[in-house]
This record gives C-alpha cells, structure tokens and sequence, in this order.
C-alpha cells in the first residue's frame, strides 16, 4: 500500500483561485448558447460583442478511484441572456445515487435541482450557505446577484458527469430576472 500524501489548497473566496489549481475549466457563451431559453438573444451577444465567459472551475487533480475525494471551486460571472441569468451547463452524476455538497462563498446564486420522475426543487446560496444535493437529483447553479457568485464543491470521485441528458432535455426551470430581481419560472423548451 502507497499512501497519497495529504495536502492543503488555499481558497480566494472572492474570485474562487486555487493555491495551485491541477485544473482550469472556462467555459464561454458559446459553449453553451443553446442552453438558454432566448437562443436569438444569445446569438445577438455572440454576434455584437463577441464571446463571453460565464463561468470558472478550478479544481485539485486526483484519480478517478473509490474514496478520493474531489473538490472545486465554481465562479459564475454576473450577467444575463436575454432574462436568463448566467448559469453552469448543469449535470445529474453518471451514477446517479452520488451526491454532491456545495458551499457558498461569495456572491448570490440559486441551485436548481430535478430529478428525472419530475421533482424540481431551487434553493438560494450565499456565502456561508452548505447546500446538499442528494443522490439522483440534476443540479445547475444561478448567478442572480450583480457581482461573481463562488461556490466550492465536493463530491465522490466515482459519481461521473452526464451532461448529455440535460444538454437534450434541458432543465424544468429556468431563473429570469422580473421587476429587477430573480424570478423562476417554467422553462418553454423543457421536453
Ligand atoms: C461537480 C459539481 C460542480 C460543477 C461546476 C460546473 O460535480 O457539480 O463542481 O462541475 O459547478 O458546473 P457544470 O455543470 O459545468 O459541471
Ligand atoms: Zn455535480
């Protein structure tokens, strides 16, 4: 038996940088455009002023093994297509009985939550919020504040990501500003 030698990884709560990141995930208006529900608005962004980071993860590198515990943060940068804040691509674990923990650490975010017998559930984050995303629920997190909202996770190193069900079906709600604040509502596209 080879032991892993532990280690400890500084955190910015305000911008979510690592110490030492093993990796860095942007991903951009374009990876995602057709994720929002206003996809001539997102095409207009992309056309007028060009691409746009909605979101970072850095995260610590470790394999794949049962036991490891992987961790990450998340920024989700402020803004809006069309109504629709700036959102994660959003994911249910390739093993669906994995759960995850998130941990506010700046800013203002929703997590949005379903499960694929229909539940929805969206609970509000803020710095301090340890929110728990339990085993076969979908989860997709929301900027709604005006400045970065940052999250840490940590989840089972075994769980697995399938974005593909979410990329085809999209997710029940969306969060849209109304009257200048945050809003859920049905999501049209949803099939
Ligand atoms: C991993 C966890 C988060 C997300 C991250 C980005 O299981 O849920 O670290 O990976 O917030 O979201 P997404 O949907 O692009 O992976
Ligand atoms: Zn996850």
């Amino acid at each position: 038996m080879r032991y892993m030698q532990p280690f400890v990884t500084e955190v910015d709560f305000a911008s979510g940088a690592l110490s030492s990141p093993g990796y860095v995930i942007q991903r951009k208006l374009s990876d995602m455009a057709a994720m929002y529900a206003d996809e001539a608005a997102a095409s207009r962004i992309l056309a007028q002023e060009g691409d746009r980071l909605i979101y970072e993860v850095q995260g610590v590198e470790l394999p794949a093994e049962e036991g490891q515990i992987p961790h990450c943060t998340t920024r989700i940068l402020p803004g809006r297509v069309g109504a629709e804040y700036h959102m994660t691509k959003g994911h249910y674990h390739a093993r669906r009985e994995q759960g995850e923990v998130y941990f506010g650490l700046s800013g203002r975010g929703y997590l949005v939550m379903q499960t694929e017998s229909g539940e929805t559930s969206v609970q509000e984050m803020v710095a301090g919020s340890a929110a728990y995303v339990p085993p076969y629920w979908a989860h997709r997190t929301v900027n709604v504040g005006d400045e970065d909202f940052v999250f840490f996770s940590v989840w089972e190193a075994r769980a697995g990501h399938d974005y593909g069900t979410i990329e085809r079906d999209g997710f029940r709600k969306l969060v849209v500003m109304r009257d200048g604040g945050p809003l859920v509502a049905d999501n049209p596209n949803y099939t």
